[in-house]
């Protein structure tokens, strides 16, 4: 690590000798697998980045300078050029580096960012507020050919073009999203690499790339601007046709070559994009074959770099369901934003292509592509993560909602996700689903009631929206659809009873219920498994008898089951006590899951320290009573 140890800032990268860069990308390469051996993370995108990463750094002043990271999980290199490599190995961990960009870690940071798409229109912003203040730094956001399917990216550029701010786009395309990318856009940027690479492959050299850009800088007469239209393919492209200028694409791997291109562009006027050719995990031989499973790697040893095999989870028992719920009913759809791994559907991907659907990163189309199913009597499900549904909430008021639609959401990664951290966070879909028209918000407790509320999401009809979290779960028997669980829709059920109060508990809460009040008959426990229809007799029931209700949640307690389950208690003017227990309203950054829930209050233990607190414990045996008295030595 010769070179990389004399660099911690980006002032150390200047001082190196350009003929050193590519030597420096690779020691900044083998860094990142190193790191990414220890603490896992986003290996592959990082590594295809790195020649990029270099360049903008050795040519841009970063803290002056704004360079705009879409998703910001490529930027592993990033953070290791500015001082941030000694922390590294915290990466994503509790109290550690958050895995994306964020304003609040660095002051090279230029955005907050982990969802998709965002970096064009941030980007818009800045220019506009540095031309306005007549400052004259450079932005170049960075976006990948996954996040550029987003219509959120789409309609930025459309207003770059119009507005021709001075900017730089850097389109790192590796034609891949986190699965094989799809779209329109993406046929046509394969189309443009094959075209160049094989016109020019053997002049692939200094040469032939300024040949690219220099007509472009050198806009002199109508005659040559006419002629360059006529003849350079550029112009035909949609990048070009918004007003965007066009050069590319290139290879971006040669970090040289990535230099001299960016030096150049830099001094145009008005938005340039630059599109790169990069591989996803470049420089590591088996993330470069397996893309996909080391987008999001767990750590490894570098000796046998495998990845660990998963446990059952939740999303393999949601794609197991939906191949035979579309088996069962060839009305039935499901429709991904680029989620099919880990919306656990690549087997139903193959199983009914035909009624499978990946419309990139576009959570918005995805639930209107659902609305217009639904409406010629199509039975779609939008798989979709708690927090990219987010996107798609006017489309889910506007489309499906206030038309009553039959759209299945099948939500994944619902309450906190761990390393992925605060842009991830899947807490506040209960709260802005349940308070829509026509909506059944329903969360399983096991596989079984999973299948059963997706079964019976075809029955009851209208919007319906399943969630479950992240993570494992006990596998269930394979059955067919006639023989899954009947669930009453709307229905709690009590697992057990208590004297003085019930715990209402929903999805993983269940069980830290349970195990919290183990032997103490005073709290029972509910499995509150519908926020809406809400089960009101049962609850006005409890409320009837019980002195206190505690209800439990990994989601925002503003707005979820608690607030809920308050609402009726009011209306009913119960005089019941309610502790409402959940996440605060505050941004919850990555961490340990469980731990999370602890901090928060409704992890197992904090439950019984909270039961004790109420003076609803089980009354000590005499020997700890015993014990407790003794003196402390
Ligand atoms: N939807 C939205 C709005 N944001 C995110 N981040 C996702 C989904 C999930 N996601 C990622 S990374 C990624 C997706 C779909 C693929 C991005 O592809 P791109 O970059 O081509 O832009 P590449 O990985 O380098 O090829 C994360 O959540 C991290
Ligand atoms: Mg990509």
């Amino acid at each position: 690590m010769a070179l990389l140890d004399k660099v911690s800032l980006p002032e150390d990268l200047k001082r190196l000798s350009r003929n050193d860069l590519p030597a420096f990308a690779r020691e900044l390469r083998s860094e990142i697998i190193r790191v990414c051996s220890l603490t896992g993370g986003h290996l592959a995108s990082s590594l295809g980045a790195v020649e990029l990463t270099v360049a903008l750094h050795y040519l841009l002043d970063a803290r002056r300078d704004r360079i705009v990271w879409d998703v910001g999980h490529q930027t592993y290199g990033h953070k290791i050029l500015t001082g941030r490599r000694h922390l590294l190995d915290t990466i994503r961990k509790p109290g550690g580096l958050a895995g994306f960009t964020a304003t609040s870690e660095s002051e090279y940071d230029a955005l907050t960012v982990g969802h998709a798409s965002t970096s064009l229109a941030a980007a818009l912003g800045m220019a506009l507020a540095r031309d306005a203040r007549g400052d004259d730094y450079d932005i170049a956001a960075v976006i990948g050919d996954g996040a550029l399917t987003g219509g959120m990216a789409l309609a930025a550029l459309n207003q770059i073009g119009h507005v021709k701010p001075r900017l730089l786009i850097v389109l790192n395309d590796n034609e891949m999203s986190i699965s094989e990318n799809v779209g329109a856009l993406n046929h046509y940027m394969g189309h443009l690499q094959v075209q160049r690479w094989f016109q020019k492959a053997e002049t692939r050299s200094k040469e032939a790339l300024s040949g690219i850009w220099e007509p472009l800088a050198d806009l002199g007469s109508r005659a040559k601007k006419a002629a360059r239209r006529f003849f350079d393919p550029a112009s035909a492209n949609p990048f070009h046709a918004m007003g965007v200028r066009y050069v590319g694409p290139v290879d971006g791997h040669d970090v040289i070559e990535l230099l001299y291109l960016l030096e150049h562009i830099r001094k145009l006027d008005g938005p340039t994009m630059l599109h790169i050719v990069t591989t996803k995990g470049k420089g590591y031989g088996i993330a470069e074959a397996d893309p996909i499973l080391w987008h999001g790697a767990t750590g490894f040893d570098l000796d046998n770099p495998v990845q660990a095999g998963k446990s059952y989870q939740w999303s393999d028992a949601f794609g197991e369901a939906a191949i035979r719920l579309a088996e069962a009913d060839d009305r039935i759809w499901v429709i991904t934003p680029a989620m099919r791994e880990g919306s656990g559907l690549v087997e139903y991907s193959q199983c009914h292509p035909e009624r499978y659907i990946d419309v990139g990163i576009a959570e918005d189309v995805a639930v209107t592509v659902g609305a217009g199913l639904a409406l010629r009597g199509e039975k779609p499900i939008v798989a979709i993560y708690s927090t990219f549904l987010q996107r798609g909430y006017d489309q889910v008021i506007h489309d499906v909602s206030m038309e009553n639609l039959d759209v299945i959401f099948a939500i994944d990664r619902a309450g906190l996700v761990g390393g992925d951290g605060a842009t991830h966070q899947g807490i506040y879909d209960m709260a802005f689903l349940r308070i829509l028209p026509h909506f059944s918000v329903a969360m399983p407790r096991d596989v079984l009631e999973l299948r059963s509320m997706l079964k019976k999401a075809l029955l009851i009809g209208g919007p319906v929206a399943v969630r479950w979290p992240r993570g494992g779960t006990e596998r269930a028997p394979d059955l067919p659809v006639d023989a899954w669980l009947d669930l009453e829709w709307g229905s709690w059920e009590v697992l057990k009873e208590g004297e003085d109060a019930y715990l209402l508990c929903i999805g993983p809460t269940v069980e830290y219920g349970l195990e919290a009040v183990q032997g103490n008959p005073r709290v029972g426990v509910v499995n509150a498994r519908f926020v809406k229809p809400l089960d009101e007799s049962l609850l006005l029931s409890l409320a009837s008898r019980a002195k206190v209700l505690i209800t439990a949640e990994d989601h925002a307690v503003a707005g979820g089951l608690g607030s809920a389950v308050a609402e009726v208690l009011q209306d009913a003017a119960s005089p019941v006590r309610l502790i409402r227990l959940g996440v605060p309203n505050m941004t919850v950054p990555h961490g340990d899951v469980k731990a999370q829930h602890e901090d928060f209050g409704f992890g197992p233990r904090a439950l019984r320290d909270r039961i004790e607190e109420l003076g609803l414990g089980v009354a000590p045996t005499a020997q700890e009573a015993d014990r407790a008295t003794q003196p402390v030595h």
